[in-house]
């Protein structure tokens, strides 16, 4: 997979040079390249925001360095790559796990990172017309910039490229993967530790015992944090994917 990401902070990316991705991108699984948006701003201050038409608050991210910037990474991407763009925005569909699988099944994404008030409409609408977008946001609240937003993503998404986790099986049980529960709680030795013990069924040997626990806990947990995501035919259902996230 490639990623592209255009952002005014480039540095912000550094992070993802680090741990599992970073180990990624050394193995080849994944190819990021971090664009600074300044490098297509050619007046004297490589200004990238003016005042909004219109008038309001706040700056607005100039068409112009934008259009350069991804007019030159996709014209320079593999001739059937059909790549995706994504810009982190409050105002996108919201990312979820079956998003972050759905992606990860792309060949080449490039983030567009947008800052102060947004990216005028137009750079949106060009690239629509001439290939795929889409906004997509990360929750509920308000961020800064798109660049923490596309972090997250490009750490959820990356994560499920195949070989980049060692183990395929860390990702089976995770919360949202699978059948939509939380995790299970995890402890490990020691069994006793200020006086709180690893619950004994865990050190039964009983895998059947375990199992059945660990759902129940899933079950309790789910509830008692997100009742949102359990559903009475979720429960009912031998594992496997369900639509509700
Ligand atoms: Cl993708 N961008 C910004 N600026 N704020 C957000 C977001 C994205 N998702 C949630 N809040």
């Amino acid at each position: 997979m490639r990623i592209d990401v255009v952002s005014i902070f480039p540095g912000y990316f550094d992070a993802l040079e680090l741990s599992l991705l970073g180990k990624a991108r050394q193995r080849g699984l994944i190819e990021v390249h971090v664009h600074d948006l300044r490098d297509s701003a050619h007046d004297k201050h490589r200004s990238v925001d003016d005042t909004p038409a219109g008038g309001g608050a706040g700056m607005v991210m100039k068409p112009e360095p934008w259009g350069e910037a991804l007019d030159g990474i996709l014209g320079e991407a593999e001739p059937d790559a059909d790549p995706l763009v994504i810009f982190p925005s409050p105002a996108g569909d919201v990312f979820t796990q079956t998003m972050a699988r759905e992606l990860a099944d792309e060949t080449h994404l490039v983030f567009g990172c947008g800052r102060y008030e947004g990216i005028d409409q137009r750079v949106f609408d060009e690239y629509a017309s001439r290939g795929r977008v889409r906004l997509v946001s990360i929750g509920d609240y308000v961020l800064n910039g798109g660049e923490v937003a596309a972090i997250a993503m490009i750490e959820a998404i990356g994560r499920l490229v195949p070989g980049v986790v060692g183990n395929p099986e860390s990702l089976v049980e995770e919360s949202h993967e699978e059948d939509g529960l939380l995790e299970y709680p995890s402890f490990t030795k020691p069994a006793n530790w200020r006086d709180r013990s690893v619950p004994e069924v865990l050190l039964s040997g009983n895998h059947a015992a375990i199992d059945a626990w660990r759902r129940e806990q899933r079950i309790e947990r789910t509830g008692r944090v997100r009742p949102e995501l359990l559903s009475r035919e979720m429960l009912g259902r031998p594992p496997g994917r369900h639509a509700a996230e």
